[in-house]
């Protein structure tokens, strides 16, 4: 059996980008890999790296639970569970700040990203937050991180954590592999088509919420920065903004690059737009209506308990065994 694990921060309302990007991806594994044991979280302690407003982190905790499944994580074959109900991810996360260097941290592209958008008030957790997520891996023996592009660097510290932690404690954790769907996997912002979609971006403008009104995402995707030039054509260097477009619009069809080529061949951005707003529209919809459904419901917090109880029996059984290993308390027999 391999186990896979994943999880996203609730920084705010899920965009298209975490969808296609990750979700979406989550349902695919979970539907098409068999013998495994699927954990995903809500990674809360991550989103408090930055400061966040209490009452609207722990509507979006609830609010990401909720679009989990409604997106189509299936309860009875996903453990389902947030973060800081399972104590031993930040206790983990400090053991792996020990043997992770300052160095190391600071190389990070995130890092230096999110310094660079929060001049003001960098946090340590800013830094030393991939340690953390190292924890969030390593605690469960996971075989299979499934992360967009962007993640890659931290899975990678990961490996390096575990294989050093090995090498001088002996061997304790299982080193996880990386899955990256080849397709989807950075989608960008509609109004600078040169950055990253992100659910935080301060300008609702530049994403798409899975949860937005359907006017809101007709006008959104009309909106969007193209080029003058007028022509259906991926081109990621000279046509960021129509590439992006086609981007979405491949995830959500899987038409190739040259089938929408063709199929808007002398047809301009404005029809092209019509289309892929329907398309969106299409597949958020019945998501919205699943969301609306769950959201208060008991349903919903069963299942996050049951996700919460799994992952902590996992979890105190690893760390028994990573106390031992570093020599800290009294032995755990
Ligand atoms: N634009 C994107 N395209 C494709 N995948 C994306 N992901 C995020 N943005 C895109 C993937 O979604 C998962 C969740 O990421 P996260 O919330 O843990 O952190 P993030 O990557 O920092 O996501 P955001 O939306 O950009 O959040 P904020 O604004 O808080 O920084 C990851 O698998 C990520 O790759």
């Amino acid at each position: 059996m391999k186990r896979l694990l994943s999880g996203i921060q609730p920084t705010g309302i899920i965009t298209l980008g975490n969808y296609l990007g990750a979700i979406k991806n989550f349902v695919k594994l979970q539907n098409e890999l068999e013998d495994i044991d699927f954990l995903v979280f809500i990674a809360d302690l991550h989103a408090i790296t930055i400061p966040q407003d209490p009452q609207a982190l722990r509507k979006n905790i609830k609010s990401l639970a909720a679009v989990y499944i409604a997106c189509g994580l299936d309860p009875s074959k996903v453990h389902l569970f947030i973060q800081s109900e399972v104590l031993e991810h930040a206790e983990l996360g400090y053991m792996m700040q020990c043997i992770g260097g300052i160095g190391e941290l600071e190389r990070m592209t995130q890092y230096k990203d999110k310094k660079k958008r929060h001049v003001e008030g960098v946090t340590t957790a800013l830094l030393t937050y991939p340690c953390l997520m190292a924890a969030d891996i390593l605690l469960y023996d996971t075989n299979i991180v499934p992360v967009g592009e962007d993640q890659k660097q931290h899975l990678e510290l990961t490996r390096d954590l575990a294989i050093r932690f090995n090498s001088k404690f002996g061997d304790t954790f299982v080193v996880p592999e990386p899955y990256i769907a080849d397709k989807g996997a950075r989608i960008m912002s509609l109004i600078d088509p040169t950055k990253k979609m992100s659910k935080s971006d301060p300008n609702h403008k530049a994403y798409i919420g899975i949860l937005d009104d359907i006017n809101q995402i007709k006008n959104k995707i009309k909106g969007a920065v193209t080029d003058l030039d007028g022509t259906v054509k991926y081109d990621e260097e000279n046509k960021p903004g129509i590439s992006n477009l086609m981007s979405i619009y491949s995830c959500m069809t899987g038409l190739s690059y040259e089938d929408i080529e063709a199929k808007y061949n002398g047809k301009g951005y404005a029809e092209f737009k019509t289309d892929l707003a329907e398309i969106v529209i299409n597949e958020i919809k019945p998501i919205q209506e699943k969301y609306n459904e769950l959201i208060n419901s008991k349903e919903l917090d069963e299942i996050l308990d049951n996700g919460r109880d799994y992952a902590t029996y996992l979890a105190r059984k690893k760390m028994a065994k990573v106390r031992n290993r570093f020599g800290i308390g009294r032995k755990i027999k």
